[in-house]
Parts: structure tokens; sequence; C-alpha cells
């Protein structure tokens, strides 16, 4: 059994094929495909808009069903930034380094107790001749002061899961996905993909 995952994100593509193992689904992601798809511009006004943006796509070019994530940081002392600019937070392309410089630097000055943050997770599913639907997951944690870690992508290294003490990426990538926003989304299309 196989399942495209619309998105070109290495960190990402490595989670879903670790996750659809378990059901014994394999997780091709787009950078896996012989031909090139062209980026899909991001133009929603919230996550949703943009995960249907990705699968609806794939699923259309492809005529099969497609799951695509849309995720990001949610920072409250950022009003809730980077969030849907989480991947190009720092600018284009998308660099996770300048992303992290980005965020510790504005969050310099924020007390330790004004310091939450959480990860979200939209999951979109798009099937030809069906209305897409869609999963939320979440992982609650803090900012740190700087960064810790070289497992995971994106802001792991600067990311402490509520709970811990360590950040996401000096957690187990086995650990990460036991406890991460993209595992509660999974969980949630459980029956689902079943069904495959
Ligand atoms: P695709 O659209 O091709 O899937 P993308 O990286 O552009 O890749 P998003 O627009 O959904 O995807 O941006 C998600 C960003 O949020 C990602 O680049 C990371 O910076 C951050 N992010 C998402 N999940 C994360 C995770 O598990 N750990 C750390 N950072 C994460």
């Amino acid at each position: 059994k196989k399942i495209i995952v619309a998105t070109k994100n290495k960190g990402k593509a490595k989670e879903f094929k670790e996750f659809f193992a378990s059901f014994d689904i394999q997780a091709i992601s787009l950078l896996d495909l012989p031909e090139s798809i062209p980026d899909i511009e991001e133009t929603g006004t919230t996550f949703e808009e943009n995960a249907a943006l990705k699968a609806e796509q794939i699923s259309e070019r492809f005529n099969t069903a497609v799951i695509a994530d849309d995720s990001g940081l949610i920072i409250d002392a950022l009003n809730g930034r980077p969030g849907l600019f989480s991947a190009r937070y720092a600018g284009e392309p998308t660099n996770d380094q300048a992303n992290i410089d980005k965020v510790l630097q504005e969050m310099q000055d924020v007390p330790d107790q004004d310091r939450h943050a959480r990860f979200i997770c939209v999951l979109a599913i798009a099937q030809p001749g069906e209305e897409t639907t869609f999963n939320t997951g979440y992982c609650e944690g803090y900012i740190h002061r700087n960064q810790k870690g070289d497992h995971g992508f994106g802001y792991d290294p600067i990311f402490i899961p509520k709970g811990y003490d360590v950040t996401m990426a000096e957690l187990d990538p086995d650990k990460k996905n036991q406890i991460s926003h993209r595992k509660n989304a999974i969980d949630q299309l459980e029956k689902w993909l079943h069904t495959l």
C-alpha cells in the first residue's frame, strides 16, 4: 500500500515514512517522484487553506488520494509568529538556521514565564471526487534561550516540549514521533489509514 505525501520538506518526509511504516503503508514524498513537481504557492490565509492547496493540486495531478501537511510554530510572546510563515520566516528560500536565529533574537528579552509556544500540524486529505478533510494536532512547549541538539528539522533545536528538559532536537527521533504535533494529527487518521 502506498500514499503520496505532498511535501518537499525532507524532515517531514522522513517522519511520514516512519509513521506510515507502522501501518504497512509506503509514504511517497514529492522528493521521491521521478518528475520534478513545480512548487505550489501557499497563498492561503490559514493552515487549512494551505494544506488543502497542496493536497488538492497533487491529488488532481495524479488522480489519487494525497495527504498534505501544513505546519508551524506559534509563539505567544510574538503574537503567534512565525505561525503561517514558519518555513520562510527569515526569507526565501527556507533556511532553518536563519529562522532559528531570527526567533532567538526576537525572544531575547522575553522572561522565562512568557516563553510558551506550540507546534501545529494540519493534515489535509484530498481524494478524487470527495471533499477534502482535515485533522489538526498540537504539541505544547517553550522556546529555549539557545539551540541544542541536531535531530529533527526546523525549529526543533529551540523547542522544549512541555514536561521535558531537553529540546525536540535532543530527543531520540522515535520519542519525537510519540509526542509531536504531527503524531497527534496522524493518530486521528488511524481509521482512514486502515481503509487504504
Ligand atoms: P512543504 O510545504 O513542501 O510540506 P514546508 O517546509 O514549506 O514544506 P510548511 O509551509 O508547512 O512546509 O512549513 C512548515 C515549517 O514549520 C517548517 O519549515 C518548519 O520550519 C516548521 N515546522 C513544522 N513542523 C516542524 C517540526 O516537526 N519541527 C520543527 N519545525 C517544524
